[in-house]
């Protein structure tokens, strides 16, 4: 269908309003698979983005040693063949600039562009409840209006810069990883700080390390951080892989992290302790999150968790010189896992460099920053540069800077006051036609994003064709339907350990946000066959019209 441009005689800068079948907000992974979708269904929809090209938050995260921490064959889209067969991965795990290379590739092989707006904010979206259409703002004075609003926003891309006094007047460049510059930043001679040890930081310090002359990272816990072993791929494992693609996409959508890291269904008591340790060494030298799934409890069991996460804190303390340093990285405030674990490559190692400091904010809380450096318990360190690496208002972020109002003139935000509220994490009640991809209450973070994005994204097209083919214009979950989602993915995260950390899956990153475990725990393949059992009941817990 073509989109309808009409007079709406409002202002002069709002003078028209272009309408749409569908609105879609991000071009990251999910806008891309959503406008192709939409479009192969043969509707109109436009996609707004507020960066200058696609990519999502590969194109804010553009720091220093950016790199994706789930396999580059397996992080990438499955829903046409000859997308992968067409491209040709060079590391096992892709650094960003890669990345941006396969969404540019993508976007231009399947011509979707045109249908696409850089550099332009969404800043609110109405629903009228007499014409059931969504109305959608932007900072460009854009005004479109269309029947289904969807939300492809991400669920880690409203960086999060801590309110620190004085960082106004600082008088030296200050970054924040998630909102990188477009252009080269030289650390060479430069004292650097960086504030934050999640996984950027651990991408970032040894990178940043390499060029400046003095680097003091500001950490305020340490955090489980595994070997990734990057390392260039050769051409026949390359084509290798292509070959058996399709069968082992099938198979990550329905694993529960939506990803082929090899299980085990047996508890680490189950075994003797020097078979788990050789299983545990075995998984480690592979490298990455595989290391994670060695044993089938290790999320779910205290004793078993805390028997591989002491097999780490080994590993770490092996590769520290200075036993002090060692105390201060080595993580004991969580179980492992229970906030994302980050792959590094010399992350540890870097702190042996002696032009390398380590500061604990929590002995010496950051009390500001002065115009020459920062001043953290009584002491202040002078820098040139400061690089925040301090995360992101996670999954509710993206939603909750744009003013959405459902039905009523209900706010989003203000519905989410005390946690977001979701049914199956795609839709809200009071919402109609609007949708979330990876959504809070959706798997998303806690699997392999894009697998999941897919997931959504096909189930949001059935959706959406089940609607019209029966002439019905709205959908909108049920309260009770919502309730029962809430109570059921809180209920399935707390026989997790998940919620034993002070992470951003609780929102704990962030001053004054309310602590509600967000991702669902249950596992892609459940909730798969949970969204299917749904949609093949025609639409159970929606209310249709
Ligand atoms: P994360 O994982 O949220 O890490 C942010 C880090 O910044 C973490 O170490 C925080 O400590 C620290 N932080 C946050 N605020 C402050 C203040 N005010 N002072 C000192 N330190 C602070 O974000 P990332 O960008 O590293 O990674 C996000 C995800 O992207 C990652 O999980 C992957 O999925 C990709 P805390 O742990 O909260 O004490």
């Amino acid at each position: 269908m073509k989109p309808d441009i009409v007079d709406a005689g409002i202002s002069a800068a709002r003078a028209r309003t272009a309408h749409y079948d569908a609105v879609i907000v991000g071009a990251g992974f999910a806008g891309i698979y959503t406008l192709y979708k939409l479009r192969s269904l043969g509707l109109s929809a436009l996609v707004f983005e507020a960066g200058a090209g696609v990519g999502g938050t590969w194109f804010w995260n553009r720091y220093p040693g950016a790199r994706c921490d789930v396999e580059s064959f397996e992080y990438q889209f499955g829903f046409l063949d000859d997308l992968q067969r067409d491209w040709n991965w060079t590391e096992r795990y892709s650094g960003q600039a890669e990345i941006m290379r396969y969404m540019d590739y993508v976007v231009d092989k399947l011509d979707l562009r045109r249908d696409m707006r850089f550099e332009t904010k969404v800043v609110s979206a109405v629903y009228d409840e007499s014409t059931r259409r969504w109305m959608i703002e932007t900072n460009r004075n854009d005004r479109v209006s269309a029947r289904y609003c969807i939300m492809a926003t991400g669920c880690l891309s409203a960086a999060q810069v801590p309110n620190i006094p004085g960082l106004d007047d600082f008088a030296g460049e200050w970054f924040h990883t998630g909102a990188w510059p477009h252009r080269e930043v030289d650390f060479s001679g430069k004292r650097v700080a960086v504030v934050g040890t999640g996984s950027s930081g651990v991408q970032a310090i040894p990178v940043i390390a390499e060029t400046a002359a003095q680097l003091t990272v500001f950490q305020r816990t340490p955090n489980f951080s595994l070997p990734a072993f990057n390392r260039p791929l050769d051409g026949r494992e390359v084509e290798e892989a292509k070959g058996h693609f399709a069968e082992d996409r099938k198979r990550a959508g329905l694993a529960a992290n939506g990803a082929l890291y090899p299980t085990n269904d047996v508890g680490v008591q189950e075994v003797p302790r020097e078979r788990v340790y050789a299983e545990l060494e075995k998984r480690w030298g592979s490298g990455g999150f595989g290391f994670l799934t060695t044993f089938g409890d290790i999320i779910t069991d205290t004793t078993s968790n805390d028997i591989v996460a002491d097999f780490v804190r080994a590993k770490i303390r092996a590769v520290i010189h200075d036993p002090e340093v060692a105390d201060l990285l080595t993580p004991v405030d969580h179980p492992l896992g229970t906030k994302r674990i980050c792959l590094d490559t010399g992350y540890f190692e870097t702190f042996n460099k002696p032009h390398v400091k380590l500061v604990d904010v929590r002995r010496s809380p950051i009390e500001r920053i002065t115009p020459t450096g920062i001043l953290a318990g009584a002491e202040e360190y002078g820098v040139d540069i400061i690089v925040f690496a301090t995360g992101f208002d996670a999954m509710t972020g993206s939603l909750s800077r744009i003013d959405i109002r459902g039905r009523d003139g209900l706010e989003l935000r203000e519905k989410w006051e005390a946690g977001p509220r979701t049914y199956l994490g795609i839709c809200s009640a009071g919402f109609p036609n609007f949708f979330m991809m990876t959504g809070p209450g959706s798997p998303s973070v806690l699997t392999n994003v894009v697998v999941s994005i897919e997931q959504h994204v096909d189930w949001l097209a059935e959706c959406i064709s089940f609607l019209e083919s029966r002439n019905l214009t709205a959908i909108e979950a049920l309260p009770e339907a919502e309730d029962a989602w809430v109570e059921h993915a809180n209920e399935v995260a707390f026989k997790t350990l998940l919620p034993k950390a002070n992470s951003w899956y609780l929102g704990a990153n962030i001053p004054g946000k309310p602590r509600i475990f967000m991702p669902y725990a249950g596992g892609l393949g459940v909730y798969r066959a949970k969204c299917d059992e749904v949609a093949l009941n025609g639409y159970s817990g929606f209310s249709l019209a």
